[in-house]
């Protein structure tokens, strides 16, 4: 008899029953994510005909102009979670301070990118939500809660907004990916227990920052773009620009990302991505799935000690044998011609 499909719920309800310590409260706050993430969903699916698009006219903390859905993204995460009291503290990519919930009794910490991928909004591409859950050792919200390694993460995930609205997560235990099935609001099951690829042929970096890059950066490049059939080389380039977008890619169909630190805006010395809600999470996920997360001087992302909400971290993620050779070079122990 055919099966009918796992919903999302049903899968965290199962799995949280194999934990006879469980409380229900993760699987209440990843509840309260999946209802977010449907009404983010609605809304991006709307942004071509509503007049959501363009500007707010406001600058971030990052400096950076705030598109309507970013706003739209970040207050229907913060309030959900904010009202539904899983959470005690919380740190957004569109929040400068933490935001404490107060009289809470929060377990739970969560930073997250609302909608991350905002130069690609306005022109029908694929954007996302990253999330990072840790539990709070402290009674009372209190921002050291948030400053934790990637490795004590309880749950991280993303939901992609792209040609269907997928959910991908991971508690420790694999991960899972449930398409949103729009015509009933639900969840499915769809990609259980994914698994990167070893090794890969693609490779995602901003070519355009080339001259910005330090030499080992190029050189492991140059090394992928040169022809050697038997190492499966040149690879090919993929960079779409929303990080959520190509790390979904290289997680099914096998890749390397890298978003290194480069010369080009002194105000940035280490790269452009976040910690806590972008490279964290990830990495989480990329491990959970078999494949890896370092910078560009060979740090595991997951063994980082945060020092501050928007820490930005040079990025290494994909197949194992891919960031291992990067590595490498980086180290010093191979160079393009090895
Ligand atoms: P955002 O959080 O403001 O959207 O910025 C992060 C995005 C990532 O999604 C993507 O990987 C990166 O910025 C692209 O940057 P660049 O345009 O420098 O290649
Ligand atoms: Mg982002």
């Amino acid at each position: 008899m055919k099966k009918f499909g796992v919903t999302v719920s049903g899968h965290i309800m199962e799995s949280q029953r194999l934990h006879p310590e469980a409380t229900g409260y993760l699987t209440g706050l990843l509840n309260e994510l999946i209802v977010a993430a449907k009404t983010i969903s609605a809304e991006v699916n709307m942004a071509g005909l509503a007049d959501i698009l363009g500007m707010s006219g406001d600058i971030n903390v990052q400096g950076e102009y705030v598109q309507k859905l970013d706003e739209f993204a970040n207050n229907t995460i913060k309030r959900r979670l904010a009202a539904s009291g899983y959470v005690s503290i919380m740190a957004s990519e569109e929040e400068a301070d933490a935001v404490a919930v107060e009289n809470s009794s929060g377990r739970y910490t969560i930073a997250f990118d609302p909608l991350d991928g905002s130069s690609n909004i306005d022109v029908n591409v694929s954007i996302g939500t990253i999330f990072s859950i840790h539990r709070a050792t402290n009674s009372t919200p209190n921002e050291a809660d948030l400053l934790q390694p990637g490795r004590r993460q309880v749950a991280a995930g993303y939901i992609i907004y792209g040609s269907s609205t997928m959910m991908v997560f991971t508690t420790g235990e694999g991960v899972h990916g449930f398409t949103l099935d729009p015509s009933v609001g639900e969840f499915y099951l769809s990609h259980p227990d994914i698994k990167m690829p070893g090794r890969s042929k693609y490779y995602s970096i901003n070519e355009g920052n080339r001259n910005y890059w330090n030499p080992e950066v190029r050189a492991f490049i140059d090394y992928l773009r040169e022809e050697d059939k038997a190492s499966g080389r040149p690879y090919s380039a993929r960079y779409i620009g929303s990080l959520v977008a190509d790390f979904h890619r290289n997680l099914i169909a096998g890749g390397i990302f890298l978003y290194p630190r480069d010369s080009k805006n002194p105000l940035k010395p280490s790269g452009k991505l976040r910690l806590l809600y972008e490279a964290a999470p990830l990495a989480f996920i990329a491990e959970q799935a078999g494949g890896r997360a370092i910078t560009d001087d060979g740090r595991d992302i997951l063994d980082i000690e945060p020092e501050s909400l928007h820490q930005r971290v040079p990025l290494i993620i994909g197949c194992k044998h891919d960031v291992d050779t990067a590595e490498r070079f980086f180290k010093g122990e191979m160079n393009e011609t090895s």
